[in-house]
């Protein structure tokens, strides 16, 4: 997969680089690509933003700057690792592989890439997002500060990317940098060769609707703390049974949202 994100604030993107999306570039798994949005601008104080149209507080981010920045890295146009940027039509994607692949998914339109706009405005990021999303070629972040970007600019976008506005919750940032970290790990680690495990997200909070219950290590007896009796039992459908228990019990407490028309419930 390769990443591009860009932003006014290309540091705030380093951790992409490090820990476990830094092994998985290393692992040549991952390409991805920090570009600065200023590099497209045209006057001499670089300005990226500009007062909108109607008034009010704030500034818009301009569209003669985006536009062209969103046209070169579509087109892997920015010097920076074009190789690995080329769409690849054919190469399966892994949730193919794995017979988990369902019509309508994301990478069917092939040649256009998926452009994720966060902003607080959109549509509420979730697991099975980051699911389909594992499976893209090639995703452009395109992070907004002030009081967002030029809606000209997602329009026009649809000419070359297919494009999503994002939120990942019910808060607002001051900009989509943090949004794109979050979003960028959640999508990652579901690539196979990225965690270490590849069967370890399978039972991932969300994955079946359910919260993931509590885990134990040893020391058996810590603090006065025992761990519960059934996981040192051996028996494999006893454990799988508390488990399940723990994770119903957890949900109905902590998101009974999620249980109103679930089918595990
Ligand atoms: Cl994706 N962006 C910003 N700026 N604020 C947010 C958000 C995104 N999601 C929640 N709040």
């Amino acid at each position: 997969m390769r990443l591009d994100v860009i932003t006014i604030f290309p540091e705030y993107l380093e951790p992409l680089r490090h820990a476990l999306l830094g092994k998985a570039i290393e692992k040549g798994i991952l390409t991805v690509g920090v570009h600065n949005l200023r590099d497209w601008a045209t006057d001499v104080h670089k300005s990226v933003d500009d007062t909108p149209y109607g008034g009010g507080p704030g500034m818009v981010m301009k569209p003669t700057v985006w536009g062209p920045a969103l046209d070169d890295v579509a087109a892997g146009a920015t010097g920076t690792e074009l190789e690995s940027a080329a769409p690849h039509v054919d190469k399966p994607r892994h949730d193919d592989l794995t017979g988990r692949n369902f019509a309508g998914y994301a990478g069917e339109t092939g040649d256009k890439p998926l452009l994720i706009v966060p902003t607080p405005a959109g549509r509420p990021f979730t697991q099975e997002m980051a699911r389909r999303w594992s499976n893209e070629e090639h995703i452009v972040f395109a992070c907004g500060r002030y009081e967002g970007i030029d809606q000209r600019v997602v329009d026009d976008a649809a000419n070359r990317y297919r494009v999503e506005e994002v939120s990942i919750g019910d808060y607002v940032l001051i900009g989509g940098e943090v949004a794109v970290l979050v979003m960028a790990e959640a999508i990652t680690r579901l690539i196979p060769g990225v965690l270490g495990n590849a069967s370890s997200h399978e039972e991932d909070s969300f994955s079946d609707g359910l919260l993931e219950g509590p885990s134990y290590t040893k020391p058996r007896v810590w603090r006065g703390l025992e761990v519960p009796e059934v996981l040192l039992s051996g028996n494999h459908k006893l454990v799988d049974e508390w488990r399940r228990e723990q994770s119903l019990a957890r949900t109905k407490e902590r998101r009974p949202d999620l249980l109103e028309d679930c089918p595990n419930g």
